[in-house]
């Protein structure tokens, strides 16, 4: 029966009894969405999550992103099924401030990520199905509440100069196509409308250095304190 399911629902339901404005920042791996949410950090009235990718660094002391990289065929099934859990329990864990603000969304990780490993056949139609199966019942039966998605839009060449930069390890053998298809199913989902919208779309020009950003961050305040009100 649906027992199972309702049970489901409202343990999530429990953890989302007061929800806050939500605001996701989205954009192409290397895009400057942490450093764009530190800004946030300093405002009382917001809650910052921190990166979820640290937990997928270290799930029970498995580096899921790294056994991810190094070989997607064996493992992007397993890392994509621990990102969805760590970004369903970003999206219905309570907080006490009125704004909740986060680094990516179960969406990103369906529409961007997961779409790309199939397109380029590094999972199975089988193991898409499950993925999608498993996205489709969560964003229909759980509390997850979008407000205002801030996109973070680069150019593909700027994102991958950051990484190359950054040097994270796990990212060493990241390609320049592999950013160009991210950053086209950013620009699908995000720009072009191919996919459902969650919530209104906030989009920033992120090819500029940090020191011009100060507009920009101003905007998005704006907008989530209007949202707030
Ligand atoms: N990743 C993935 N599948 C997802 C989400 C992320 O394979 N559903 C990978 C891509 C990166 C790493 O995880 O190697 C972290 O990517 P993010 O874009 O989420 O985080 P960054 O730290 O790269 O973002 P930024 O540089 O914008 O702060």
């Amino acid at each position: 029966g649906n027992s199972g399911t309702s049970t489901l629902t409202s343990f999530f339901g429990s953890r989302a009894m007061n929800p806050p404005i939500t605001v996701c920042v989205e954009g192409n791996i290397g895009s400057g969405k942490t450093t764009f949410l530190k800004h946030f950090k300093k405002f009382p009235d917001v809650c910052v999550f921190d990166e979820p990718i640290s937990k997928w660094r270290d799930c029970q002391g498995y580096n899921l992103l790294d056994l991810m990289y190094k070989d997607p065929r064996k493992w992007s099934l397993c890392f994509q099924s621990y990102v969805q859990l760590t970004m369903l329990d970003l999206h219905t864990k309570p907080i006490v401030e009125p704004i909740k603000m986060m680094e990516r969304s179960i969406f990103s990780a369906q529409y961007c990520f997961v779409q790309n490993l199939r397109n380029e056949g590094l999972i199975e139609d089988a193991q898409y199905a499950v993925l999608s199966e498993w996205f489709n019942f969560s964003t229909a039966n759980l509390p997850i509440k979008l407000d205002l998605i801030v996109y973070l839009r680069t150019d593909p060449e700027v994102a991958f100069n950051r990484i190359a930069q950054r040097g994270r390890s796990e990212e060493n053998s990241i390609k320049m196509e592999y950013i160009q298809s991210v950053h086209k199913l950013h620009e699908d989902w995000l720009v072009n409308n191919q996919k459902l919208l969650p919530c209104p779309v906030l989009t920033i020009d992120a090819n500029l250095e940090l020191a011009d950003m100060a507009p920009n961050y101003q905007l998005c305040e704006e907008k989530m304190f209007q949202k707030q009100k």
